[in-house]
């Protein structure tokens, strides 16, 4: 109720109020994306420029005063920096990128979500399908405390990556990829194309490396840690196969050309990011994934 009336905007003052400005500290803190925090404003009235500002000038003063004492604090506040983000200012019903106009279907704050339609054409994924299926292997996955790849009883798809530019098509995502979510195609990993087969599943976990397991450091090394995650759909499985998010109950069912976005910008549960691919009951579910990291991705 306070924080409610702390971010409360009057119709005639929008003024930054000292609750106001605890409340953007506070939100900071908790990790909040400056995006979820300019979301929020917005949706409480505040005019853009002025929130934009009110977060510049209260996040540069609460830093500079943090920045003397290393506390746990200044450094959950450090954490405002940019991340892959899909502009849903103005609750938008579909998103223009230049090739294609997507259609927004869901968007949740935490996690910071988006379930989109139209991403890629039938033709698109048709070809994507026939480009992958030559070269798929059962799915590997990254062992975080060794840094190496295992096969993984949790993960029974079969997959294969495509090297980043790999194609013209393969670009031409890319590109669109990195308009949709403003982030540079140099930090994304190759795309990885999966099948499952009745039956197969890939159990809840999180994209990005645990900070905790020895491989993390290593696998950091090529672009920093995960951010985002993309997952496309190319086809339909007649039953099952949903992604799923188990914090918030959320399944977000495979329609051709469809995606789903999230991203995590701490590598932490409280992103609450957990998702699995639910078992593929009848048909096949074929997806393709792209994984943001934080800088440039070397292959
Ligand atoms: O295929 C999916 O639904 C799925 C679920 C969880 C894909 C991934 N994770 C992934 O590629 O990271
Ligand atoms: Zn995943």
């Amino acid at each position: 109720m306070a924080a409610r009336r702390a971010l409360h905007c009057g119709v005639m003052s929008q003024t930054i109020t000292p609750e106001l400005r605890a409340w953007i500290v506070q939100q900071a803190q908790a990790g909040c994306t400056p995006e979820s925090v300019l979301q929020a404003m917005l949706q409480a009235g505040w005019q853009e420029s002025v929130a934009l500002d009110a977060m510049e000038t209260v996040l540069e003063s609460h830093l500079q005063s943090v920045a003397a004492q290393t506390t746990a604090a200044g450094a959950a506040a450090a954490r405002v920096v940019a991340r892959p983000c899909i502009d849903l200012s103005g609750a938008p019903r579909a998103i223009d990128l230049g090739d294609r106009v997507v259609t927004v279907h869901v968007s949740l704050a935490c996690p910071r979500l988006a379930v989109l339609g139209n991403l890629l054409s039938a033709e698109e994924c048709d070809a994507l399908i026939q480009a992958a299926r030559p070269r798929l292997k059962r799915s590997r996955t990254v062992q975080t405390r060794t840094g190496a790849e295992e096969l993984n009883a949790d993960r029974t798809s079969d997959g294969m990556f495509f090297r980043r530019g790999e194609t013209p098509l393969i670009q031409r995502i890319e590109a669109r990829l990195s308009r949709l979510v403003h982030w540079p195609v140099e930090n994304g990993e190759g795309l990885q194309v999966l099948r499952y087969r009745p039956g197969a599943e890939y159990k809840p976990h999180y994209d990005y490396f645990d900070p905790h397991a020895a491989g993390t450091a290593r696998l950091c090394e090529r672009g920093g840690q995960r951010v985002a995650t993309i997952v496309m759909y190319l086809n339909e499985p007649v039953r099952g196969g949903g992604t799923v998010f188990p914090d918030v109950g959320l399944e977000v069912m495979p329609q051709r050309g469809h995606a789903v976005f999230f991203a995590y910008d701490r590598p932490e549960p409280a992103t609450r990011t957990l998702h699995g691919g639910a078992p593929v009951l009848e048909g096949e579910k074929w997806v393709a994934t792209k994984w943001l990291r934080e800088g440039e991705f070397t292959a």
